[in-house]
C-alpha cells in the first residue's frame, strides 16, 4: 500500500549516510550496530515520520522496533529464506512487520520474497541466532521457486504476519540498498527475546521491553534472569512437495478468526 512521499525516504538514506557504518558488507541491520546512539537516531527518525501511518491501519498494535536493513553493493547479500525472531508472547496475536524500501527496488536490488501462508504451517518460537527451521535443506529453492518476489514502489510498504517465511537474492544492483523495518506488536504485549545459547545447547527466553532492542549486544545473552529455558527440537526436514501440501492447506482452512464474520463459528 502506498503510505508517505517517496522523497521522505531520502531523510533515512542520509542518516545512514552521515552516521551508519560505511564499511559494513553484505546484509547487515541498524540493530546489530555497536553504535548505541546511531541506532537510537535510526529508530526515532522511524517512529516520528513512517510508524504512524502504519498504526492508523492496525488495531490495537504499537510500535515496537524501528531498524533500518541495508544490502551492501558488494554482492554478498543473500537473505536465506527464514523467520524473524520471536519479540513478544504471541500466543494471543501475531506481532506485524512493516518493510519499505527506501531506495529503488527492482530485480537487480532484490526483491523481497515471501511463502505464502506459512505463519500459518511453520510454528513454533524463533530464537537469536536461530535453531535451525525445517525447510533449512530446501532454503534456496524455496526462495527461488516457490516464494514470488514483492514489487514495491517508493512510498509503498508491505505489512505481513511476523512468523511469514521471508527473505530475498543478493543485491546485484551496484548500490546500496537501504530499507526501512518496523515491528508493531499488540498493546501492552509481553515483550520476548529467546537467546540460543549454542555451547549450552540450550534456548534461553528473557522478557525484555524495547529499551532492550536498543541497547542489547547482538549474539549474546542477556544479562538477568531467563523465565523459561529449553533444548531446541533437532525439526525433521521438509521437502518442497510437502510444503506445497501445507500451504494449499492452509488455504482451504483459514484459522478461525480470519474466517468473514458471517462464517464465524464459536
Ligand atoms: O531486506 C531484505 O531483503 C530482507 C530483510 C529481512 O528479511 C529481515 O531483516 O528480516
Amino acid at each position: 500500500m502506498s503510505l508517505w512521499e517517496p522523497e521522505k525516504l531520502q531523510r533515512l538514506v542520509a542518516l545512514h549516510e552521515q552516521w551508519g557504518d560505511q564499511d559494513a558488507q553484505g546484509y547487515h541491520v541498524t540493530a546489530m550496530s555497536e553504535d548505541l546512539a546511531f541506532r537510537r537516531a535510526v529508530s526515532e527518525e522511524l517512529r516520528q515520520s513512517f510508524a504512524p501511518a502504519i498504526e492508523k491501519l492496525l488495531v490495537d498494535y504499537e510500535t515496537y522496533t524501528a531498524v533500518l536493513v541495508l544490502k551492501e553493493a558488494d554482492g554478498d547479500s543473500i537473505v536465506h529464506a527464514h523467520q524473524d525472531g520471536t519479540c513478544s508472547d504471541e500466543d494471543e496475536r501475531p506481532a506485524v512487520v512493516a518493510w519499505f524500501p527506501a531506495t529503488p527496488l527492482d530485480q537487480e536490488s532484490g526483491y523481497l520474497r515471501g511463502l505464502w501462508g506459512s505463519h500459518r504451517y511453520v510454528p513454533g518460537i524463533r530464537s537469536t541466532p536461530p535453531t535451525p527451521p525445517p525447510f533449512l535443506d530446501v532454503r534456496d529453492e524455496l526462495l527461488l521457486e516457490e516464494m514470488p518476489p514483492i514489487e514495491l514502489g517508493l512510498g509503498q510498504a508491505l505489512l505481513f504476519d511476523s512468523r511469514l517465511v521471508h527473505g530475498s537474492e543478493p543485491n546485484r544492483s551496484g548500490r546500496r540498498r537501504v530499507a526501512g523495518y518496523l515491528r508493531f506488536h499488540p498493546i501492552g504485549a509481553t515483550g520476548r527475546h529467546y537467546w540460543w545459547d549454542t555451547e549450552a545447547n540450550v534456548v534461553r527466553g528473557y522478557a525484555v521491553d524495547q529499551e532492550f532492542f536498543l541497547t542489547h549486544v547482538w549474539n549474546r545473552g542477556p544479562e538477568q534472569p531467563s523465565f523459561t529455558t529449553f533444548e531446541p527440537v533437532e525439526p525433521q526436514q521438509m521437502s518442497i512437495a510437502q510444503l506445497r501440501r501445507l500451504r494449499r492447506r492452509s488455504r482451504l482452512r483459514p484459522v478461525r478468526r480470519d474466517r468473514p464474520a458471517d462464517q464465524q463459528v464459536p
